[in-house]
């Protein structure tokens, strides 16, 4: 009887979890006062997670630049003249090798990227198979993120034992295509579906500072809190504004806008791992430690994001001691 207790604990804890989160709750939580609503994240997270625990995280572009599709926050389009240059895709023993190379230094999730509209069958694909289940062989969580993908290619990365498919909604459904229009909110909602289906993890977020209303923040955490089950990790990026993109002019967020978006994303989503993702170089060392405080339970670890730079290692593990911090 008394064995039954923690699941019993933990059945109780999760009914208490929301999928029919409004609007206007969600925008009444993104600007109570920045006090009350990080005390409130912290509540929750504590209920819900180990609040010392921050996941590492590390991001390899597996196959960089040339892309189709036109984001336009992304250096990798190849609709815009950017410092980024189509590459090669990296072979499978090169991946595995800065896989191995991430865990010797504390990642425990290695994330990898394809500059792709969509992933289409063939060699490419077979390597990508290859490198999830080489990345599961060491003991690691393995994230692909490759554009969208059918049912039948979603088994077949479950199969290889794919523990996560980033996707992100980016923004909310109404300045969607504002940024993008080479594909549709409906085509990503369909590709989270499959995935979920799959039985794989959904990873999926977004981006601020693309010059949405706090209104886009709120209606975007609704899409994402209203999925059932919600996402397993939420990135939460800031634009790093890319010369030759159309937002490169786009004014740098503010930092305690990020910590507004961490806490209202802890809240809604209480079991979520919150990840501190994309925009993380120019936060202080203190504006990070709010997002902690807020319920981020994340960051991408590693000198570079996909093309662009991630603070150093060194300084990140730092910080985490400095903190009494676990990573995980
Ligand atoms: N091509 C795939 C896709 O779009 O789903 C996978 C790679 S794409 C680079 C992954 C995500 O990175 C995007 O959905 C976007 O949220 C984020 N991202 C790309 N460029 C960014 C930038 N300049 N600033 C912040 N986030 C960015
Ligand atoms: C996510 O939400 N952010 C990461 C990961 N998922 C793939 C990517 C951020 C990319 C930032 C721009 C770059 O480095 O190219
Ligand atoms: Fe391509 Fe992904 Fe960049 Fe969009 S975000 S241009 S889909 S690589």
């Amino acid at each position: 009887m008394l064995q039954d207790a923690p699941s019993l604990y933990h059945a109780l804890l999760m009914s208490d979890i929301r999928y029919d989160w409004t609007t206007d709750e969600i925008l009444d939580l993104l600007q109570l006062p920045l006090l009350d609503l990080v005390y409130q994240a912290q509540t929750v997270h504590r209920r819900y997670n180990d609040p010392n625990s921050i996941q590492l995280a590390t991001l390899l572009s597996v196959k960089t630049g040339g892309c189709g599709e036109n984001c336009a926050y992304c250096p990798q389009s190849a609709h815009y003249e950017t410092s980024v240059e189509k590459q090669p895709i990296l072979p499978v023993n090169q991946v595995l090798e800065s896989a191995r190379r991430a865990q010797g230094l504390g990642a425990t999730r290695f994330c990898m990227g394809w500059a792709w509209r969509e992933i289409r069958d063939g060699a490419a694909f077979d390597d990508m198979l290859a490198m999830v289940t080489g990345v599961r062989s060491l003991g690691m969580e393995a994230c692909v993120t490759a554009g969208m993908l059918t049912d039948a290619q979603a088994l077949r990365l479950a199969a290889a034992g794919l523990t996560a498919y980033n996707h992100n909604l980016d923004t909310s459904p109404e300045f969607y295509d504002q940024v993008i229009s080479t594909r549709t909110y409906g085509d990503r909602l369909k590709t989270l579906d499959c995935v979920r289906r799959a039985g794989i993890t959904v990873c999926c977020g977004g981006i601020i500072g693309m010059g949405e209303t706090n209104r886009d923040r709120a209606r975007m955490l609704e899409v994402l809190a209203t999925l059932t089950p919600h996402p397993e990790s939420v990135p939460i990026n800031a634009l790093v504004a890319q010369a030759g993109t159309p937002l490169a002019d786009q004014p740098p967020i503010d930092p305690i806008d990020l910590v507004r978006m961490c806490a209202t994303a802890r809240i809604l989503m209480p079991n979520t791992r919150v990840r501190l993702s994309a925009g993380r170089s120019q936060l202080s060392r203190e504006a990070q430690v709010l997002c902690f405080m807020a319920g981020a339970n994340s960051i991408f670890y590693g000198d570079t994001l996909l093309t662009t730079p991630n603070p150093e290692r060194d300084g990140d593990r730092q910080l985490l001691q400095d903190i009494g911090a676990r990573a995980n």
